[in-house]
């Protein structure tokens, strides 16, 4: 009896290892004629039993009906598992035990994200969110903010001029507006104080790019107009931006800059994230980034859009967007927002 029960375990751990290596119809149909036919040797110990004790016959019967079970069992499962595999290669079937496609979804851009990240700071502060147009007039772009056709400053400004509409007044030229300050004006002819808005944007510039210069970057324009605005409220709000967005610890500079269409100008830089005040490659060796333009709004250039600056003053900053995520993050070159490299971009 010993013997019979140690056949009937090996008859099973063969018959459901060979099960297992099994991988088309036709094999699956020698091993049921192997393991579960008449001539099987499964059936001829089952015959073998009839010469058996009454009492081991009922014992291993059990045992080998237990068996005989299991193995239809599986071999139905192996049959259906088969077919499936056949009918899904054929593209008949679906197999819906695969796991789902992974369905790329994308993220906002990282400087679309700053650009977000900044509006919300300043609309913490009272500003509210406007935009303005990309293709713009030199009068709003220069004449009005006090840059006159002789100006310096424009050549300053390399600039991307656009062949303007025949029947525009003379002297009026489209361009690709080289920075979010236009804004200013179109917001000032339109809105009587108090104004207190922010303008993000792209602007355009003719030049050469290099780690910290792009053709094409963003800016987000600020403006708050109102009765006794001074420096000091142009100052606290940049320093509470930079403190908001940077963090205390961050190092600040502020100095004073020229720009035509304010008076007194400055400047604001930030502790470069690279090498934190020591020098670099992005910093150009200084140890500070310059992020932004700002000052006191020029009289010429309030009066000019119908506000009485004997009654009114303001405030006016223009903050370069790619500057910043490269600060935040410690990224020395600035090619790499528009390069389109989506190993850089999938890390924001
Ligand atoms: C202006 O564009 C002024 N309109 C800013 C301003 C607004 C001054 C309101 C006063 C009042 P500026 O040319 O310095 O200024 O540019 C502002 C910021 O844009 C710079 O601080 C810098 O962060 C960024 N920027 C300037 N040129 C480039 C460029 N080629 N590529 C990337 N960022 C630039």
């Amino acid at each position: 009896m010993p013997d019979i029960k140690q056949q009937i375990s090996e008859l099973r751990a063969s018959a459901l290892k060979e099960l297992d290596g099994l991988s088309q119809a036709k094999e699956l149909e020698e091993w049921r004629i192997g393991y579960l036919g008449k001539k099987s040797r499964l059936t001829e110990l089952l015959r073998s039993l009839a010469s058996l004790p009454i009492e081991e016959r009922r014992e291993l019967g059990q045992a080998s009906n237990v068996l005989k079970t299991e193995l239809e069992a599986v071999f139905k499962n192996k049959e259906h598992q088969l077919r499936c595999g056949e009918l899904v290669a054929a593209g008949e079937m679906m197999d819906v035990t695969l796991p789902g496609r992974p369905f790329p979804a994308g993220h906002l851009h990282p400087v679309s994200q700053v650009l977000s990240e900044i509006s919300d700071i300043f609309a913490g502060m009272g500003f509210q969110v406007v935009e303005g147009p990309e293709v713009e007039w030199d009068s709003y772009n220069f004449d009005a903010l006090n840059i006159p056709p002789e100006h310096p400053s424009r050549d300053n400004m390399a600039t991307f001029w656009l062949d303007s509409p025949p029947k525009e007044p003379e002297g009026w030229r489209m361009l690709l507006r080289t920075h979010t300050s236009p804004m200013q004006v179109r917001t000032m002819e339109q809105v009587a104080p108090p104004v207190r808005i922010v303008v993000p944007g792209r602007v355009f510039r003719y030049e050469a790019t290099d780690a910290t210069h792009l053709a094409m970057f963003t800016q987000i324009e600020g403006l708050a107009v109102d009765r006794g605005i001074s420096m000091a409220d142009l100052k606290g709000t940049l320093f509470e931006f930079a403190r908001r967005f940077f963090g205390a610890d961050r190092a600040v500079r502020f100095r004073t800059d020229f720009f035509p269409f304010v008076e007194p100008g400055a400047e604001m830089a930030i502790e470069c994230a690279v090498c934190r005040g020591g020098g670099c490659r992005l910093c150009g060796g200084s140890g500070w980034i310059e992020i932004l333009g700002a000052g006191m709004v020029h009289p010429r250039v309030l009066e000019r859009a119908g506000i009485d600056s004997t009654v009114y003053s303001g405030f006016a900053f223009g903050i370069g967007i790619e500057r910043i995520p490269m600060l935040h993050y410690g990224i020395d070159d600035i090619r790499l927002f528009y390069s389109g490299d989506l190993r850089f971009l999938k890390q924001f």
